[in-house]
């Protein structure tokens, strides 16, 4: 294997890539806080290409406009915004979910070979927590994700300044990425944190919540199947955050049926071309770019 992307990385970036310590604590808590591994002039034009989307400014379109998360105006602007596969149609926001650093971070805490998108969401909070709303409930990426035959996926979480717990920071409960029964916890939309962990206290278990309060360029990444939301904007300021869902190498489709015998269909199926055999391709490079690889094929 000849590893050809990683002079891609400057001397000065690859010390801030995770160590050993770094990644074998990922493996047990489920979450990863990087260096300052952002400038702050790439989460400054993030900044404006967010406020060029939230004007109606659209660099790329989708194939679909349904089946995904997806805020107007017409919501309202004193209300959590939350926008997928949004760097598909923003070119700066692109730009920041395609550095290098956050792949090659996330490469060696997935120990993977490469690393492509699976989606993302910018999320917008309002300040002052307008009708006590602005948490995002607690949910595990994976169990929205059912279609994926992988279980090392893994998210970037990107704020566009420092965040404090008051500005509504994500919040991950420790270790929940090890838990059993945890497959239908999908509440992203219920804010109601406290009302929500009654259905995670188990015998022996510990919930201990870790708020990512992050430094701007700061990265915090998560496991799929980490439990995690985040708390209200009690600031003045708006919260302003990217996440990146993330593939490792080893993800492709799988058809899934609900136990009530549904069968599963996720927005990304929607947008990517077809396999021969008629699956979703979830490695088409066109809605699933690869933006780290460590060999050369
Ligand atoms: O930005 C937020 O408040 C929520 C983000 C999230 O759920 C995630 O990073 O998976």
């Amino acid at each position: 294997m000849v590893n050809t992307l990683t002079p891609r990385l400057t001397e000065e970036q690859l010390a801030l890539l995770p160590t050993e310590e770094d990644i074998a604590f990922y493996e047990e808590h489920g979450w990863y806080i990087s260096k300052k591994v952002l400038s702050d002039d790439i989460i400054s034009e993030a900044i404006q290409g967010s406020e060029r989307f939230y004007r109606g400014e659209r660099d790329g379109t989708l194939p679909t406009n349904t089946g995904f998360t997806d805020w107007k105006p017409e919501d309202g602007y004193d209300v959590v915004r939350n926008n997928e596969f949004i760097s598909l149609r923003n070119r700066e926001l692109q730009k920041l979910v395609m550095q290098p650093i956050i792949g090659a971070i996330a490469a060696r805490l997935a120990r993977t070979e490469s690393i492509r998108l699976l989606d993302d969401q910018l999320v917008y909070k309002p300040p002052q927590n307008p009708d006590g709303k602005s948490a995002v409930g607690w949910h595990a990426d994976r169990a929205y994700w059912s279609t994926c035959t992988s279980h090392n996926l893994l998210t970037a979480w990107i704020p566009f300044h420092d965040c404090d717990e008051s500005i509504g920071p994500l919040v991950v409960l420790d270790k929940s990425h090890k838990w059993s029964g945890i497959e239908d916890t999908r509440f992203f939309n219920n804010h109601n944190l406290e009302d929500m962990e009654h259905k995670f206290y188990r015998e022996g278990r510990k919930l201990v919540k870790v708020p990512m309060t992050l430094q701007k360029g700061q990265i915090s990444f998560h496991h799929c199947w980490t439990i995690h939301g985040s708390l209200p904007n009690h600031s003045n300021l708006r919260r302003l955050a990217l996440a990146v869902h993330l593939q490792d190498h080893s993800n492709h489709y799988q058809p899934f049926w609900t136990k009530q015998g549904k069968k599963v269909q996720i927005a990304d199926e929607l947008i990517c071309r077809k396999l021969p055999n008629g699956n979703p391709d979830f490695s088409d490079p066109r809605v699933f770019p690869v933006f780290w690889s460590t060999c050369n094929k």
